[in-house]
C-alpha cells in the first residue's frame, strides 16, 4: 500500500529497514546490509566493509527522495538546470548526507551501540577527487546548494576512473600517486546501463536529400564509443530534494566493432574496447598546456554530447516539442570545457532532429550560458583547426557556419573594421588557425558571468573587452559562494553548536542571519567559548600535522595557513621569503617581541611544472631548517601538510587563524577557500583580488590585513618594465632573504638546487613578489601585533565569522536561478514506498 502524509505515529509504525531513522532500525539495516549487500559477518568484516554497510544503510535512505525528485524532472512543465562540468571535486558523500538528512546522531549512536566508531567509518571513504580545484568544488557547492534551494537539476560530467592523483611528500619533494578511487567499489553510484549513449569521433560529412526534396548534412564518424551514465544522488539540507550527479564512463559499444566498422578479427575488437574505455581514464591535471592534449578534447565531447541526447531524450519524454526546448533545460557551462556543447547542441536539432538553422540558434542561445573563471588570457582555451578538424569534422562545419554568420552581423556594426572582427572571431587566425572556444561560449550563451565583482570588471577590460562592447547586457556577475553545510556543519560541528545555541539554526540554510552574532563579539563569556572551539580544532589539527609530518606544533601558536594549489600566482614563495625574514630577524635579535607562528601549507603542484614542485621543496627545506634551530626554540615551525583534497582539508579551515590570500593582485578571479577560512573565524591577509575584495568589505577593512599593489598599479609596473631585482638591491631584508636561498643555506650548500626559482624572481618575477614583498612584510608585523592581543584578536574573528554570510552558494544560487536560469524551487512531494509495498507494481 501506498502511505502519503503519514503522521508521526503511524510512520513510527510503518519504520521499515530501508528508511527507518530510529537507532533501532538504523542498527538492525546496517547489519542486513552488512550481511547480504556486503557478504560479511562481524567475525571477517573490516572496517571498510562496515563503511560499505553503512553507506549502503544511508543510501537507502535517499531513495525515497531521490525517485521523487526524477519523477518531478520528468514533469513537462518543470524546468531543470543542467550543470555540465568537466570535474566535480565532491570529496566525501556519507558525512554530507547524514547532516543533510539530520541523522548524524541516530547514526554515530548505532554505530558505537554496535561496537564501531563513526569517525572511523567516516575516514574509509575514498573521496572522488574528480577535479583540479577551485572550478570542480566550485560546482560540488552548487550541487549541495540547488538541492537545498529546492531546485531541479543534474549535473552532468565525467566519471574518471583515477582522480586526482594523490600526493606523498619524499625527502621534500611531491611524488604524485594514482588514485584509483573505485577500487572497492562505490556504494553512492547506480549504473543505469539502460540509459547509454553513442557518441563519434571523427570520420567525414556527407549531404544527401531527403524524400521531400530537403537537403541535410550528415555525419559518418569513424569511430563510435558508447556513454553509460552512472548516477548519484545529492541530497538537500533538511529538504525532500535530492538531485543527480550523472556522470559518464566509455565503453565500446559490443557490436559495433564488427558490423558497422569491420575491424576485422576480434583480438582487434577487444583492443578497441580498450582503446574506447581510456577515454574516461584519467582526469586532467590543470596547468598543463592542454593544446594538442587529443584525449582532452575528446573527453570534452564525450560528456557534453552524452548530456545534450540525455537532455533532449527526457524532454521528448515529456510529450514536448524541440521548439521549446529551452524551457524544459538550462544548461550552465563550467568554464570552457563543456562549451562544444553549443555546436553539438545545434548538430543534434540540425542534423538529427531537422529543424531549420535560424530556430536551432534561437534555441541554443536561450539554452545556454555560460561561467568565466579566469583571467589568465594563457587559461582561455584553444583548439587546433587541424585537430577539430580531424575529430569533429561536422562541429568545425557547424562553427564556420556560426562565425560567418555572426560576422555577418559584425560587419553591419563595425563596418570594414577587420581588427575587430579578428578579435572577435570564433577563429584566430593570428598564426597557426584555432578556433576559440571561449568566443563559441560567449556567442551561443544568452548571458555569461564572472565569479567575483572584480573579476566580472576586468574581464570587461580584457579578455571579454570586444564581446562586453558588442552586447553590453550579456556580461554579468555572480560571486562565487561555498556551502555551509559541509564547510561548517560538517567539518566545524563545536562552532556549529555554539553558534544554534546563541541565534538557532536557521543559518545553516540562511547564511546572512549569522550578523546575529555581531553583538557577542562584544561577550566575554561568548568570546572565551569561541577561543575555546578554536583551540580544539588547532589541537585536532595539531595531532593530525603529527600523524602525518612527524612535525610537533603548538595549539596555542598563531596558525597562519595558505592551502590552495601550489602555482607560482598564488605566491606561496612569497609567504616562504617572509618566514626567511623572520628566521633571520629571530636570529638576530632573540628578544623580538614576536607571536609564536605555525606556518602551515598544503597543496598541489601540477606534475609537469617545474617551478611549482621546486616551491615545495622550498618549503619543506626552510622548514628542515627553522623548526630544528635550537635558537629558534620553536617560536616558528613550517609544516607542508601532504595530498591537500576535501577529506584532508575539512579539519584544516576550522584550525585558522590567519586565511593566506597573497595571489597578485588581478590573478586570481575568485577564490573560494578565502571563503571557507573566513567562514570558520580566520582573519584575512591578503591582495586586493578576487573575492578577497568583497571579503574585506563585508568583514569591515578594519578586520582585514590588506597588503599589495591593487590591480591597475600591477598594469602600471607591468607596462613601465618591471626590474624586480632593483627592488631587491634596495631592500635590505629581501636581499639577505634570497641570499639564504640562493647560498645553499636550506639546501646543505647545494648553490643549484634552488637557482631556478632565484633566477625567475630575480630576472622576471611575473607576479610581482619583489615589488609586494615589503608591503606584505609590514602587514604581517601588524598581524603579529594583532595577535598579541588575543581578546581584540577574537572579536575580529567572531565579526569575520558574522559577516560572511554573503558567501554562501545558498545565495549564489538564488543569483543564477533568478537572473539566469529563471528556474524556480519546487518542494518534492513524497510518496512513501515500504518494503511490503506491492501498490508499486499495479
Ligand atoms: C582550459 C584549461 C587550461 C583550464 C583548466 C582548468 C582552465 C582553467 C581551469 C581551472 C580553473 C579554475 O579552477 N579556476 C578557479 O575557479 C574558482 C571558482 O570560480 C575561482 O575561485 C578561482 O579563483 C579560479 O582560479
Amino acid at each position: 500500500m501506498t502511505v502519503t502524509d503519514l503522521s508521526a505515529t503511524q510512520a513510527v509504525q510503518f519504520e521499515d529497514n530501508r528508511t527507518g531513522r530510529s537507532v533501532e532500525t538504523i542498527k538492525r539495516a546496517f547489519a542486513d546490509n552488512l550481511f547480504y549487500v556486503q557478504g560479511k559477518i562481524p567475525a571477517t568484516a573490516s572496517q571498510n566493509d562496515y563503511y560499505m554497510a553503512l553507506a549502503y544503510t544511508v543510501r537507502d535512505r535517499l531513495l525515497q527522495r531521490w525517485l521523487a525528485t526524477a519523477e518531478t524532472c520528468m514533469q513537462p512543465q518543470v524546468k531543470v538546470v543542467a550543470y555540465l562540468s568537466a570535474e566535480f571535486l565532491e570529496g566525501p558523500h556519507l558525512g554530507n548526507n547524514l547532516i543533510n538528512l539530520g541523522i548524524y546522531d541516530e547514526v554515530k549512536q548505532a554505530m558505537t551501540e554496535s561496537g564501531l566508531d563513526l569517525d572511523v567509518l567516516l575516514e574509509q571513504e575514498e573521496e572522488p577527487g574528480l577535479g583540479n580545484g577551485g572550478l570542480g568544488r566550485l560546482v560540488a557547492c552548487y550541487m549541495d546548494s540547488l538541492a537545498t534551494q529546492e531546485i531541479p537539476a543534474i549535473g552532468y560530467g565525467i566519471r574518471y576512473d583515477f582522480g586526482i592523483f594523490e600526493q606523498e611528500i619524499c625527502d621534500g619533494w611531491q611524488v604524485e600517486i594514482t588514485n584509483k578511487w573505485l577500487k572497492f567499489g562505490n556504494p553512492w553510484e547506480i549504473s543505469r546501463p539502460e540509459e547509454s549513449v553513442l557518441i563519434g569521433f571523427g570520420g567525414h560529412t556527407d549531404t544527401f536529400t531527403d524524400s521531400e526534396e530537403r537537403y541535410h548534412i550528415r555525419w559518418v564518424p569513424h569511430k563510435v564509443v558508447k556513454g553509460i551514465p552512472y548516477d548519484t544522488p545529492i541530497l538537500g539540507y533538511r529538504v525532500n530534494t535530492a538531485n543527480t550527479l550523472r556522470l559518464w564512463k566509455a565503453e565500446a559499444p559490443e557490436s559495433f566493432e564488427f558490423d558497422a566498422f569491420n575491424v576485422g578479427n576480434y583480438y582487434d575488437a577487444v583492443n578497441q574496447k580498450v582503446v574506447s574505455e581510456s577515454l574516461t581514464k584519467v582526469l586532467y591535471p590543470d596547468d598543463e598546456p592542454i593544446q594538442g592534449k587529443q584525449l582532452r578534447l575528446e573527453q570534452q565531447y564525450f560528456f557534453v554530447s552524452c548530456a545534450l541526447q540525455d537532455m533532449i531524450r527526457i524532454h521528448l519524454a515529456t510529450g514536448k516539442r524541440l521548439e521549446c526546448f529551452s524551457e524544459k533545460f538550462a544548461v550552465q557551462l563550467n568554464g570552457t570545457h563543456p562549451s562544444i556543447g553549443i555546436a553539438e547542441l545545434m548538430r543534434l536539432l540540425v542534423d538529427e532532429h531537422h529543424l531549420d538553422w535560424n530556430k536551432a540558434w534561437d534555441i541554443t542561445q536561450k539554452t545556454f550560458a555560460y561561467t568565466s573563471h579566469t583571467l589568465l588570457p594563457e587559461a582561455l582555451e584553444k583548439w587546433s583547426l587541424s585537430l577539430f578538424e580531424s575529430l569533429l569534422p561536422r562541429h568545425l562545419e557547424i562553427i564556420y557556419e556560426i562565425n560567418q554568420r555572426f560576422l555577418d552581423v559584425l560587419r553591419l556594426k563595425y563596418f570594414n573594421d577587420g581588427k575587430k572582427l579578428s578579435q572577435l572571431s570564433l577563429i584566430d587566425e593570428s598564426g597557426e588557425k584555432f578556433v576559440r572556444m571561449a568566443h563559441l561560449a560567449c556567442v551561443g550563451s544568452h548571458t555569461v558571468n564572472g565569479v567575483a565583482a572584480l573579476q566580472s570588471n576586468l574581464l570587461k577590460q580584457t579578455v571579454l573587452q570586444d564581446f562586453h562592447e558588442l552586447w553590453p547586457e550579456k556580461l554579468t556577475h555572480v560571486t562565487n559562494g561555498v556551502t555551509p553545510r559541509r564547510w561548517m556543519a560538517l567539518s566545524n560541528p563545536q562552532l556549529t553548536d555554539l553558534i544554534s545555541q546563541k541565534i538557532g539554526d536557521r543559518w545553516i540554510t540562511h547564511l546572512q542571519d549569522l550578523k546575529q552574532l555581531e553583538p557577542l563579539a562584544e561577550d566575554p563569556t561568548f568570546r572565551a567559548a569561541w577561543q575555546q572551539v578554536k583551540r580544539l580544532k588547532k589541537q585536532a589539527l595539531a595531532q593530525r600535522i603529527l600523524d602525518r609530518t612527524g612535525i610537533t606544533v603548538n595549539p596555542d601558536s598563531m596558525f597562519d595557513i595558505q592551502v590552495k594549489r601550489i602555482r607560482e600566482c598564488n605566491r606561496q614563495h612569497l609567504n616562504v621569503l617572509h618566514i626567511i625574514t623572520l628566521y633571520n630577524r629571530l636570529k638576530q635579535n632573540s628578544d623580538l617581541d614576536l607571536p609564536e607562528r605555525t606556518f602551515i601549507f598544503a597543496g598541489k603542484a601540477a606534475p609537469d611544472n617545474f617551478l611549482a614542485k621546486l616551491i615545495i621543496k622550498l618549503i619543506t627545506s626552510v622548514g628542515d631548517v627553522v623548526n630544528n634551530d635550537p635558537d629558534i626554540q620553536d617560536r616558528i615551525k613550517v609544516v607542508f601538510l601532504p595530498d591537500f583534497n576535501v577529506t584532508n582539508s575539512q579539519p584544516v579551515y576550522p584550525a585558522a587563524d590567519l586565511s593566506e590570500q597573497i595571489s597578485t593582485a588581478g590573478k586570481e578571479a575568485s577564490g573560494t577557500g578565502n571563503m571557507k577560512l573566513s567562514l570558520n573565524g580566520a582573519l584575512t591577509i591578503g591582495t586586493l583580488g578576487g573575492a578577497n575584495v568583497e571579503i574585506r568589505e563585508a568583514v569591515g577593512v578594519e578586520n582585514f590585513f590588506l597588503f599589495g599593489l591593487a590591480v591597475d598599479e600591477v598594469v602600471q609596473i607591468e607596462a613601465q618594465g618591471y626590474s624586480p631585482r632593483e627592488y631587491c638591491e634596495h631592500n635590505p631584508d629581501l636581499l639577505l632573504a634570497m641570499h639564504r636561498i640562493e647560498s645553499g643555506f636550506f639546501s646543505h650548500g647545494d648553490r643549484n638546487l634552488f637557482r631556478p626559482l632565484v633566477d625567475a624572481l630575480l630576472c622576471h618575477d611575473p607576479y610581482l613578489l619583489c615589488a609586494d614583498y615589503q608591503s606584505y612584510i609590514e602587514c604581517q608585523e601588524q598581524v603579529s601585533q594583532a595577535y598579541l592581543d588575543p581578546d581584540h584578536w577574537v572579536r575580529m574573528s567572531i565579526l569575520n565569522t558574522a559577516r560572511v554570510g554573503y558567501f554562501s552558494s545558498d545565495r549564489s544560487i538564488r543569483e543564477y536561478a533568478e537572473n539566469i536560469w529563471h528556474v524556480p524551487s519546487i518542494p518534492i512531494e513524497m510518496n512513501y514506498y515500504t518494503q511490503d509495498d506491492t501498490a508499486l507494481f499495479n
